[in-house]
């Protein structure tokens, strides 16, 4: 609390440079504030936000008939899995990894379901920018269309123990 009033005619309108950089962030705001709801609609690289409830046991099972029916090779011990174009893809995150391995044909869409058994993951597909938090009890299902060809990387983005750093995946698209 002040104890003196400002004396009468304190106030003094922004001129020159001033007025300038107000007109400039003002400007800014309005462009942020209506670009961010148009890029949502419009950005193909969000998601919907079409998730489900699911029990992280009930997933891992999901996951398992996935492998079972379209597994195609394996690396290091992790089975590579080729779904029917147009369908159902599952992904776990798990400590500390991404599994199965996925390999999906370019310009045909999936539905990529994703989801963790223990704690919660992040989903990072390099190098396009895209993220999305992996969360256990929740079936996140993403709608993609892969376009380029090549081999890429999955990292989880969230620190979920000592072996976070470990914890890579990878998507074949041919
Ligand atoms: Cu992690």
């Amino acid at each position: 609390m002040s104890i003196h009033s400002p004396a009468e005619g304190w106030f003094r309108a922004p001129t020159g440079f001033e007025r300038a950089w107000i007109g400039l962030a003002l400007t800014w705001c309005l462009v942020m504030s209506i670009a961010m709801p148009w890029w949502h609609f419009k950005g193909k690289q969000n998601s919907t936000g079409e998730s489900y409830r699911v029990k992280p046991m009930e997933f891992m099972t999901r996951v398992e008939s996935s492998v079972a029916a379209g597994k195609v090779g394996e690396e290091q011990g992790i089975p590579i899995v080729e779904p029917a174009p147009g369908g159902d893809v599952y992904l776990l995150a798990q400590m500390w990894r991404f599994y199965p391995i996925l390999k999906l044909k370019a310009g045909q869409t999936y539905r990529l379901h994703v989801s963790s058994v223990d704690v919660q993951h992040g989903f990072s597909l390099l190098p396009m920018n895209m993220n999305f938090h992996v969360l256990p009890g929740y079936d996140h299902v993403l709608t993609i269309t892969p376009t380029t060809r090549g081999t890429f990387s999955v990292i989880c983005n969230e620190f979920c123990g000592i072996g976070h750093h470990q914890m890579t995946g990878k998507i074949i698209v041919e």
